[in-house]
């Protein structure tokens, strides 16, 4: 992977190139060249300063890219390099008036990143806001879209503390050696999402019950309380399919051990609680309790693994444990080793892990982290199987505080699908940098139970979508206190909150220690309705989402899109950030605080309203519409996605002007590897309307899964005030609908 393959040569014919490597009073243009391996051409560029100590180990990127060839004289993206008298880096592009910024990882505020300026550094960020310079995880990534529509992607491949600066132009300073970046520039935004998924791998397919609504709160037990919440669900009849195990379920908050007071039988819970159709995740963090005797601190300590200090000692870092020893992830030994300690752990019937804390936080200290002069030893690199490894020098944890806690996820799924290889993993994680996609999913950490955190979820959610990571979410209600106002209020923040969560991509309900309960149920039947109704929701449109994420995880196109993406040349779109996209056919039109009047602004041409589970006009609930010229595939509603076979199919129907539409529907086993060898199915469907027929039928299919035998039921919208026309008939064969 992930070194710029440099060969000696290499390096030095380019330092040779660049002239003299002394600090420049002015920006200069430095070296740039086409890379090879991307369907269309990525540029990368070299700071004319950069020397051959500079090239190190990339983990944002998949592989070694070597050059293919000269930049055209032509490419219009210049970027101009800086050596600042402060030892920084400095990159700096100009764009024309009129370009949108957006990406930048983990991000709070709006969508739209012009004139903010944020700084890479994995920061433990409770109860953050838009002031916040640094929230849990980096993404080196700026996506620019120009006024014509045309759009520009940014990698700036350094690990080290970054600033990124868009105030007019685009500006990356950052800490450390210099790093080349990679210049993507594309017709349409989706394209740029396609080569930053070429550049930095995919997103694996996750299991299908990862899809379904999660539950958790910090922290639920003992046994009796898991199990109530759980049957709780089931018998209100309320869709969900996980079930999360937060820190208390630890004896004294040792990792990989279990409280045997509060869960006397962990195996036991788990097999019961799986015959009712949930999965199960516990969490994992990287303060590893110093103590004699704990078998996860001496393995480590006796091995060498931990990180040092500056003076090459065990460095000692307090978290929920009290004083801890922290794995040096940096070292592939090390993430073995730590993989190897999910085998045992796994075999008490969890199905997927959390890594919390793995920025890594450590408590009392100002920089809440460990100090930058820790010592890292790296190790061999690959950032997945078949990818060759690279050489990761060893270096102060400044260079390596960003990706801690990627290498964590990365050794946690690796140890989950070593244990489990029929199964896919699940991992989600806190702390990331660009890249983590490949191996965890993710939240946007501790938020606040207020209105603004509710409407900041939707773009934070979409920036970390066009960051490359597809599978992220909110805590469901707010982690940091009970709601705003009076119970009333907290409850209507609280079902709306659930109307837009339940159509994220990862859909979790959490809460923090010492608050209320936020179980759909616990603020009375109104809102208990409007959350079963926007989980019934989720469940129909499960077919699609599977559908979207497995395009995610092979086109890198976000599941959850901006509005823009449905016309980049609008400039109208471009700041919409509380309406979004569901792949290119579902807008979803949330419910924000009450009393906004602000009207979200649509995209052209028309999109028809549409209702799922009989919630037509529900005040808490996002109005979700589909585009003309899309189809979209739904499932029956459900408890669990295991639950039922998607039987009856139903075909959602919105015509264009022509009377056609067209839409794709994915289906495999919904876990395990079987689709990489071709069993999978996935059908497009097209709809035409020929005088008073609309017919809908199979316009291709690809994949060796068989077709179940099932019915196909058709709804066609018509306007937003006039009923739907509806049809019936088995799958495979074409589905006549009478237009009345
Ligand atoms: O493990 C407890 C919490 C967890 O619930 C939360 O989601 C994490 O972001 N964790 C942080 C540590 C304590 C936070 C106050």
């Amino acid at each position: 992977m992930p070194m710029h393959s440099f060969s000696r040569s290499f390096v030095l014919s380019l330092v040779v190139a660049a002239g003299s490597s002394v600090c420049h009073a002015e920006p200069i243009a430095g070296r740039g060249e086409l890379i090879e391996g991307t369907t269309l051409p990525v540029a990368r560029f070299f700071p004319s300063h950069f020397t051959d100590k500079d090239a190190v180990a990339s983990f944002a990127l998949k592989r070694v890219f070597a050059k293919s060839r000269e930049l055209p004289t032509n490419y219009t993206v210049k970027p101009l390099f800086e050596k600042l008298p402060d030892g920084k880096n400095r990159v700096r592009i100009e764009f024309p008036v009129g370009t949108s910024f957006y990406a930048t990882g983990e991000v709070s505020g709006p969508l739209l990143r012009n004139g903010h300026t944020i700084t890479l550094w994995n920061t433990d960020a409770y109860g953050y806001d838009i002031s916040s310079p640094s929230l849990y995880q980096s993404h080196p990534w700026v996506l620019a879209v120009r006024p014509d529509g045309s759009a520009v992607g940014v990698l700036l491949d350094t690990t080290w503390r970054t600033v990124i600066a868009l105030d007019g132009a685009m500006e990356f300073t950052s800490e450390g050696n210099a790093a080349p970046i990679y210049v993507v520039d594309r017709a349409k935004p989706e394209e740029v999402s396609t080569a930053l998924m070429e550049l930095t791998g995919n997103m694996p397919l996750p299991p299908k019950w990862a899809i379904g609504y999660h539950q958790c709160r910090y922290s639920y037990f003992p046994e009796a309380r898991v199990r109530e919440i759980a049957q709780n669900f089931r018998d209100r009849d309320i869709p969900c399919d996980v079930i999360w195990f937060d820190i208390d379920y630890m004896n004294g908050f040792r990792t990989f051990t279990v409280d045997p007071s509060h869960f006397p039988d962990p195996k036991k819970l788990n097999a019961d609680l799986r015959g009712d159709g949930f999965s199960l995740i516990y969490m994992i963090n990287p303060g590893i309790k110093r103590e004699k005797g704990f078998f996860v601190a001496d393995q480590l300590l006796e091995q060498g693994f931990e990180v040092k200090n500056s003076k090459g000692e065990t460095f000692i870092g307090a978290v929920w444990p009290g004083n801890c020893v922290f794995p040096d992830y940096t070292s592939d030994k090390v993430r073995t080793w730590w993989s190897g300690l999910y085998k045992d752990f796994m075999a008490m019937g969890v199905d997927g892990v959390w890594n919390d804390m793995n920025e890594p936080a450590v408590f009392a200290v100002a920089s809440k982290t460990m100090p930058e002069d820790n010592q890292h030893r790296g190790g061999m690199y690959s950032s997945g199987p078949g990818i060759e490894p690279v050489t990761v020098t060893p270096g102060d944890h400044a260079r390596f505080h960003n990706v801690y806690g990627m290498l964590m996820a990365q050794g946690t799924y690796e140890g989950i699908k070593a244990t489990n290889p029929t199964k896919r993993p699940f991992v989600l994680t806190r702390a990331g940098y660009l890249g983590s996609h490949r191996y965890a999913a993710t939240w946007t950490g501790d938020n606040s139970a207020n209105w603004f955190d509710l409407e900041h979820s939707v773009p934070m959610a979409i920036n970390l979508g066009l960051s490359g990571q597809p599978f992220a979410g909110p805590d469901i209600g707010g982690f940091n206190g009970n709601g705003p106002g009076n119970a009333e209020s907290r409850g209507k923040h609280f079902a709306r909150w659930m109307g837009i969560g339940a159509l994220l991509p990862f859909s979790r309900g959490h809460t923090g220690k010492g608050n209320i309960d936020k179980e759909p149920w616990s603020f009375g039947p109104e809102v208990e309705r409007a959350c079963k109704l926007a989980l019934q929701r989720r469940y129909r449109l499960l077919p699609y989402f599977y559908t979207l994420f497995r395009e995610a995880s092979t086109t890198g196109v976000p599941v959850m899109r901006p509005v823009f993406f449905a016309d980049p040349k609008d400039a109208a779109l471009r700041s919409e950030d509380d309406s979004f996209l569901l792949g290119t056919d579902l807008l979803v039109i949330p419910q924000l605080m009450p009393d906004r009047t602000r009207t979200p602004i649509m995209p052209k041409g028309v999109w028809r309203k549409v209702e799922l589970v009989g919630e037509a006009n529900h005040p808490d609930l996002p109005e979700l519409r589909v585009r003309e010229g899309g189809i979209v595939p739904l499932g029956p509603i459900m408890e669990f996605s295991s639950e039922k076979p998607l039987d009856p199919l139903t075909l959602v129907v919105s015509l264009d002007t022509r009377g056609q539409a067209t839409g794709t529907l994915y289906e495999d086993a919904g876990d395990g590897f079987g689709y990489q060898k071709g069993e999978y199915l996935l059908t497009t469907y097209q709809a035409k309307q020929e005088g008073d027929k609309i017919t809908v039928s199979i316009l291709k299919t690809e994949g060796q899964m068989a077709r179940p035998a099932r019915n196909v039921s058709v709804t066609v919208l018509r306007g937003d005030d006039q009923p739907a026309l509806t049809g019936m008939g088995p799958d495979g064969q074409p589905v006549v609908v009478q237009v009345r």
